[in-house]
């Protein structure tokens, strides 16, 4: 039976690859941190599958993963773990470059060292290109804007140099922003889609973001672990961009969720400087086009449905929390 190792797989993308690679017939091993808290509730629904197994593991930890991978062998390694928030990678810059930098290294070396026929792929990011103008693809240069995004140019290299020095199947999947009802509450997409939906039920009055001109390529990341699988069981190694190629505003966003719930945002969307970022990245555009020519990746998802599931899942969750806050009233 073939397998993969996931880091990151009780995030956003690690969960979409998770199923993905369950479906294909995989046994998927998890790398989970070892925390207090339950952490798990992106693949909960698969905690009884029979070819999920969840390993510790710390990408800041060169033994979890050199024993991870020296037990497994496996056949793929996706990367997707990371200290992935821009913003908050200003106040923690040496932890960012630990875990989102190093940590690729980290990896890289235990699979020299133990599984070298392991075929590896990093989650890079259109972050790396920062200040430099849209459209971006494979080509264009990088010019990042945070300590997340420097930490991931050092992966990116790193991930070059492992496939050109020892002659690895090392890849980077350049993926732009991605999405899904299971992103990070902090990030602007999916506070938007609460904060609106909340609202809608009188459960807040309020939404406070930042900066609303910035503009981004959004993908559903359902779309964006396909391109993944494809990268790296693709005839040769390769570093591709992965987007949809569609840019809008963050205002539009916010505007598009609000109306689809005929709300007005400007009543309710107000501003805090706290968000704002040191460096602020105004545009990101990627074209895809060698990902869709030479492996035929196309998105399943447009923008307005991602926008309608991201509604629709948190209208749940917010009609719930509505159900339980009126029945506490009556007790
Ligand atoms: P980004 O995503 O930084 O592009 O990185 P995020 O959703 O955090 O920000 C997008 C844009 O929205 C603006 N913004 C706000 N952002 C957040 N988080 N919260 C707010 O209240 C807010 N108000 C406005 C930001 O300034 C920014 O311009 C994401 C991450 O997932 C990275 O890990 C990944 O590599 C890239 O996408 C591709």
């Amino acid at each position: 039976m073939k397998s993969c190792v996931i880091s990151g797989i009780s995030g956003q993308t690690g969960s979409y690859l998770c199923e993905l690679l369950l479906s294909k017939g995989y046994k998927v091993y998890g790398i989970k941190r070892r925390s207090s808290s339950i952490n798990t509730e992106r693949i909960d629904h698969l905690f009884d599958h029979p070819n999920l197994e969840l390993v510790y593991g710390d990408l800041a930890d060169y033994s979890s993963l050199s024993s991870i991978i020296g037990d497994v062998k496996p056949d793929l390694f996706f990367n997707c773990g990371a200290m992935s928030h821009v913003k908050v990678s200003f106040g923690i810059p040496e932890y960012t470059m630990d875990v989102t930098g190093t940590g690729v290294i980290r990896v890289l070396e235990a699979i020299r060292k133990n599984s070298p026929s392991t075929r590896f792929l990093t989650a890079s990011s259109s972050e790396m290109y920062g200040a430099s103008p849209p459209p971006q693809n494979e080509d264009t240069k990088f010019h990042p804007c945070s300590p997340y995004a420097v930490a991931k140019v050092a992966g990116y290299y790193a991930t070059i140099n492992y496939r050109e020095a020892y002659n690895m199947f090392a890849v980077n999947s350049v993926a732009f922003n991605h999405e899904s009802p299971r992103r990070g509450e902090t990030f602007v997409t999916r506070k938007v889609t609460i904060g609106a939906t909340r609202i809608k039920l009188g459960l807040q009055n309020e939404l406070y973001l930042g900066n609303l001109k910035s503009k981004r390529d959004w993908s559903h990341a359902a779309d964006t672990a396909e391109a993944m699988y494809k990268i790296i069981t693709a005839d040769s190694a390769d570093d591709y961009v992965i987007s949809s190629g569609e840019m809008h505003s963050i205002e539009e966003f916010v505007e598009k969720v609000f109306s689809k719930l005929d709300l007005d945002y400007k009543k309710y969307v107000k501003f805090d400087p706290r968000l704002l970022r040191p460096t602020e990245v105004d545009a990101l555009c990627g074209d895809s086009s060698k990902l869709r020519n030479a492996l035929g990746w196309k998105p399943k998802y447009t923008f307005d449905m991602l926008i309608d599931e991201m509604i629709e899942s948190d209208m749940k969750l917010a009609t719930n929390e509505k159900l339980i806050k009126d029945n506490e009233k009556k007790i």
